[in-house]
């Protein structure tokens, strides 16, 4: 029947994609709705200046496929925006995928009526199916700041997750940019290059690691691709889904020379390495402060004004408890005369002009452009935007009212038929994304085969969905993370957000073989109905 596939999955990212195509290997049929007018997800709307992965090339990439593998060829030690949608619009075509997607098809609403879900798409379009996998990313769902007067602005003002393709002319312009996360790290660096003043309006000063990017010579390609079973290998055991392993060195037993000279060689080595050289650095506040301290002196050593040091220098939070970010030249840029630090937790922005940017104390910016790099509504913000409707109605949203649960982050109590990928209470965001995609993949894969072979629907149990809330709960407060009052990993940066602890923190190892033991048990976390007693009920 037209427009009733089996499944129709939403987004065309990595977790998109790779669900088509493992789907359709199950023998399902399936079909993809996708807002944009490409493949891509994160990739396709990200494309700021200096937009790049801090997961290394070689491993953030797919590994179902040992010929995909051996036969694309990655240019960076960490992969530019670019490239990332090349290589996904790459496997679009090399496993001929593109013929299941709709573009350009926003999800407006999304009902289950008892035995299907009906998907409703802004154009008009109506599509049914048995299963609605969501593949909608965590990061998609743009905040920008309701600040009074945006409206008035006569500059042009754009989010970075909603760049124009055809890019933001800055050559000697005013440029603003608000926000000093991973994506204004990236992104201040690269503007200053050309803009005439760059102005920064930092609210929360923060960690930055430097990235030590630089093209990928080919015998080092060629040494990963020789490599890859090790390396997959090692990213299944891992904590993050990053083929290294954290250090078994306790740091605090070193002689204080041993201790800056490991710190040291972390900071050389760069990256996201980093954190992982610190063992406990997010468990032990003695190590994390020692470490936190390593990097306050760095930033110190980087900028050569003491005020404006002082002022990036992030004295709120533990290191790595907001998401670290990783660099190329970006406490660097303060140096440059074309560049000013404006603290707006000092002094909040009070309201945007015509002209630019007024503070609180009534300091005016002059702006041509203001780019929000103010991040994203994360995790739950890109599902509760689809206006799902479970059983008796209930919204996803009323469901979510005192915060997002799941279980296992595949799945939510009233929502039958519906999987989450990387929703929240999954490791997602504290992971190599494509390998935590993967496994979501792969399980909801298997899960949908059994479904299919017994004619059954599932919905996760409320009992279920409770324990794994708990042990969502339990598993942040093990570590450091809760301590960041501001960070988006708690819903802190979206105002009225109920503070959760969103992502899984217990590692991805470890819930890789909880999800394995519950498929391994029959899915007890589940409520399976044969679906002939639904229709009869
Ligand atoms: P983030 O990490 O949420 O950073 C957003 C930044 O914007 C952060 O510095 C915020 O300060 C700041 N912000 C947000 N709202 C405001 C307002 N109203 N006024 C001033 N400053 C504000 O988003 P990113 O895009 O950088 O990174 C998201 C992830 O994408 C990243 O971690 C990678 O996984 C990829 P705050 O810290 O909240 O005080």
């Amino acid at each position: 029947m037209a427009n009733d596939p089996d499944v129709v999955v939403i987004g065309a990212g990595f977790a998109g994609l790779y669900t088509i195509h493992r789907l359709r290997e199950r023998g399902l049929s399936v079909h993809g709705l996708e807002a944009a007018e490409g493949v891509g997800g994160t990739w396709y709307w990200n494309r700021y200046p200096g937009a790049r992965c801090d997961s290394e090339s070689y491993y953030y990439c797919y590994a179902f496929s040992s010929e995909l593998e051996q036969e694309w060829d990655w240019s960076e030690r960490y992969p530019g925006q670019a490239e990332i949608l090349s290589y996904l619009e790459h496997v679009a075509d090399r496993f001929d995928l593109r013929r299941d997607i709709s573009f350009s098809t926003t999800v407006v609403s999304a009902a289950h009526d008892g035995d299907r879900w009906v998907i409703d798409t802004e154009d008009g379009g109506r599509w049914t199916c048995r299963w609605l996998v969501t593949a909608v990313g965590c990061l998609s769902s743009a905040n920008v700041p309701d600040i009074p007067g945006l409206e008035s602005f006569a500059g042009e003002w754009h989010h970075t997750g909603q760049w124009p393709h055809e890019g933001v002319d800055v050559a000697g312009r005013r440029v603003g940019v608000v926000g000093t996360g991973s994506t204004g790290i990236q992104a201040i660096p690269v503007l200053a290059e050309s803009a005439g003043h760059l102005t920064v309006f930092q609210r929360t000063a923060n960690f930055s690691i430097p990235a030590r990017n630089a093209a990928l010579a080919p015998e080092e390609a060629a040494g990963y691709k020789a490599d890859y079973a090790a390396i997959r290998e090692l990213q299944q055991a891992s904590t993050n889904g990053h083929p290294f392993v954290v250090s078994d060195v306790d740091t605090l037993a070193l002689p204080d020379d041993e201790r800056r000279a490991l710190l040291e060689r972390a900071w050389e080595r760069g990256g996201l390495r980093f954190r992982a050289a610190v063992r406990d650095v997010l468990t032990d506040p003695a190590v994390n402060e020692e470490t936190s301290d390593f990097l306050r002196v760095k930033i110190h050593e980087t900028v050569d004004d003491a005020v404006t040091a002082e002022a990036l220098t992030p004295r709120d939070h533990p290191f790595a408890t907001k998401r670290p970010p990783i660099d190329t030249g970006y406490f660097e840029t303060y140096n440059r005369a074309n560049v000013s630090l404006v603290d707006v937790r000092a002094d909040p922005i009070a309201a945007i002009t015509p002209d630019g940017v007024r503070l609180t104390s009534g300091a005016e910016h002059p702006l041509d452009v203001l780019v929000f790099a103010t991040g994203f509504d994360a995790l739950s913000g890109p599902l509760l935007r689809l206006g799902i409707r479970g059983t008796g109605g209930q919204s996803l949203a009323d469901a979510w009212a005192e915060g997002a649960t799941t279980y296992l982050g595949l799945g939510v109590a009233g929502f039958p038929d519906l999987f989450t990928i990387t929703g929240p209470g999954s490791p997602s965001v504290l992971t190599n994304m494509p390998t935590s995609i993967e496994q979501h993949v792969d399980w909801i894969a298997d899960l949908l085969g059994h479904l299919r072979d017994h004619d059954l629907e599932a919905e996760p149990t409320p009992e279920a969905q409770a324990r794994w809330a708990e042990h969502v709960r339990e598993a942040a407060d093990a570590t450091l993370l809760p301590q960041a009052a501001s960070s988006w990993y708690l819903g802190a940066n979206v105002p009225g957000k109920p503070r959760v602890f969103l992502p899984y923190a217990g590692g991805f190892a470890r819930y890789r073989e909880m999800c394995d033991a519950e498929a391994a048990a029959g899915y007890p976390g589940f409520a399976l109905r044969a679906r002939h007693e639904r229709a009869s009920a």
